[in-house]
């Protein structure tokens, strides 16, 4: 077996040396190789990985820099069910998440991981969420058996030596642990130690579980850090609108995975509309960590440099923004490749090829079917793109700001056909929190599970909150009163349908007209309509101009039907009572709140 000689480590931080020694002793690597994030090592590994078969070069002309790379079949989306929070208590963990002792969890994985690596190199990535050397950012060190895993941490987070110098002068750090190991699902494990600031994934290769910065650190373990140090680590989209008038109003948006943040996140401005001159600045697609600033406001940063978003669908109509961000040093992953080297979605631009590679490998033509006569896609529902921020066209100026931008509005958002309207806002702060944990929405092919069916999704936080929600809300509540300039909270939802089951808002760039209305509220601009559930904007306030929808089908997006949220209730009251006697009364008492006013005669 190999020896590792401590003393070649190239940091002088001894708590690193020692985890990353005793990490190898337990995964036995043939070697260990530290990423200094310089262009030379990543080339190295881009060959190394090409050769090995990992990734795909592709066509050098039309996607300079880009590759592919498949993951196994039964590995292509989060696993949920393998996913635990492992802290102290049960109680700690909540009925929101999976939960197993820190000492059965490292037990299990120990066995898992144990000379899991032989044969491999072990890649040691320093890595910062949020800009190098921010006190508000967070460190951490991968340690990976996956070259894919390296070049993808090396796009979505700031890695390599200028976070090892941060290391060097005795900076903590989040211990995160991955092995391959033979990806099997029965052997797969995501586990989070929230009290040891550790994180152990093994047996999967796909993004949300192993790339530990994104879902596992920044918000399961930071969100833990954020109730301890009074801040916020939520799964919001941060952007800023700058009307004609040349002002920025900033705002951060919670959707479920897979509803539109990464669109709306740079949305480009629709050309119908009243007031020209929009722009919209891109800050993050999925991640917000927030505080409050001494101006009594709350301010956010993007802890990531990098989109890791969903390719089917992605077009010039939905997303021109992003197709010209993916248009070079791009990793794509589960998607189809054309005889030309280029790459295919569902839904992607350009006609359907006659011919390619589908996402497992395998030949593939338009109209195939599988075994129950189901047609057989080029791309998983759930492939992905991993791009550069500094890449897209609309990214924010404010990206490397340490103190990131204030934020005026904080939007919940979900897929729901029926039910939520376009747009409201709360009341006040305290039954905004209310608006974010009743949040729900109709599950998609990011997590595994059956698809269309509604599932409670607080703040957008279920599958991401590393301790127990009822804690989680009372947080919320908290951060209310600490903020003597709070941002407005409202709730969009862009998915409604009629009675034919179309939908009836065109959404994507169309969103803007709802976002003026938001700004304008911000702004103290418009007067806006009480209804049971929030303020509901008066229909004239909405601009329709250039927009072929009939007023009934803007009357119909924001009818607020009594009945069906009467009903809405008492779901509602099924999910809170989980939380037993630990979730905040204040909730409770918005709950009654919300149905006396239902009652109440019109
Ligand atoms: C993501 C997700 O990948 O939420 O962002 O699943
Ligand atoms: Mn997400």
């Amino acid at each position: 077996m190999h020896t590792y000689n401590v003393k070649k480590f190239p940091t002088h931080n001894k708590h690193l040396k020692a985890w990353v020694k005793k990490m190898a002793d337990m995964c036995q690597p043939d070697d260990i190789v530290w990423i200094d994030g310089s262009a030379e090592q990543k080339q190295r590994l881009e060959k190394e990985a090409v050769t090995a078969g990992e990734l795909i070069p592709l066509n050098e002309e039309k996607m300079p820099g880009s590759f592919l790379h498949r993951t196994n079949a039964n590995d292509v989306a989060r696993t949920e069910h393998l996913t635990y929070i492992c802290s102290r208590t049960k109680k700690e963990a909540g009925p929101n998440n999976n939960w197993m002792a820190p000492r059965a969890g490292y037990q299990k994985a120990r066995a898992i991981f144990k000379g899991a690596m032989r044969g491999r190199t072990m890649y040691v990535i320093p890595f910062s969420m949020g800009p190098v050397g921010s006190t508000f950012s967070k460190i951490g060190v991968e340690l990976t058996d996956s070259r894919y895993v390296v070049l993808n941490m090396l796009i979505m987070t700031r890695a390599g030596a200028a976070v090892t110098a941060l290391l060097d002068k005795g900076a903590d750090f989040t211990r995160c642990l991955h092995s391959l190991a033979d990806l099997d699902v029965n052997k797969r494990l995501i586990l989070h130690f929230p009290q040891d600031n550790t994180i152990w994934s093994v047996g999967s290769g796909y993004g949300g579980n192993v790339l530990l910065g994104k879902k596992c650190l920044a918000l399961r373990i930071a969100s833990f850090m954020g109730l301890k140090e009074k801040w916020f680590a939520e799964h919001m989209l941060i952007m800023g609108i700058e009307e004609p008038n040349g002002r920025i109003t900033y705002i951060a948006a919670a959707f479920p995975s897979a509803c539109g943040k990464t669109n709306l996140a740079m949305l480009l401005p629709p050309e119908g509309l009243k007031r020209k001159g929009y722009r919209i600045w891109t800050v993050g697609d999925d991640i917000a960590w927030m505080r409050v600033d001494s101006d009594g406001a709350l301010w956010a940063i993007n802890p990531e440099s990098g989109f890791f978003g969903v390719a089917p669908g992605t077009n010039s109509h939905t997303n021109p923004t992003m197709v010209e961000t993916i248009r070079k040093n791009t990793i794509f992953t589960n998607v189809l490749l054309k005889p030309d080297g280029t790459l295919w979605w569902e839904g992607a631009d350009g006609e359907v090829p006659s011919r390619g590679i589908d996402w497992q490998g395998k030949p593939w033509k338009p109209g195939m079917l599988d075994g129950q006569g189901k047609p057989i896609l080029g791309a998983h529902p759930n492939s992905r793109f991993t791009a550069p921020i500094n890449q897209c066209p609309s990214a924010s100026f404010r990206l490397e700001q340490h103190h990131g931008v204030p934020i005026s509005a904080i939007i919940f958002g979900g897929r729901r056909a029926h039910l939520a309207p376009l747009v409201y806002e709360s009341f006040n702060w305290r039954h905004g929190v209310f608006v974010g944990a009743t949040m729900a929405s109709e599950r998609t092919a990011a997590q595994y599970g059956k698809q269309g069916e509604v599932r409670r999704d607080p703040m957008a936080m279920l599958p991401f909150c590393g301790y127990n929600m009822a804690t989680y809300f009372k947080h919320w509540l908290n951060m209310g009163y600490r903020m003597a300039a709070a941002p407005r909270i409202f709730h969009v939802n862009w998915f409604r349908i009629d009675e034919k089951g179309k939908f009836l808002w065109p959404g994507y760039r169309e969103n803007l007209r709802v976002l003026e209305w938001i700004v304008a509220r911000c702004e103290n601009k418009l007067q806006a309509l009480p209804s049971p559930i929030g303020y509901i904007p008066k229909i004239e306030d909405i601009d329709l101009t250039g927009l072929n929808l009939p007023r009934e089908s803007l009357e119909k997006l924001l009818m607020v039907d009594r009945k069906a949220w009467l009903e809405e209730l008492e779901r509602v009251k099924k999910f809170f009572k989980e939380f037993k006697n630990d979730f905040p009364q204040e909730l409770w008492d918005e709950f009654e709140g919300l149905r006396m006013r239902l009652n109440r005669p019109v």
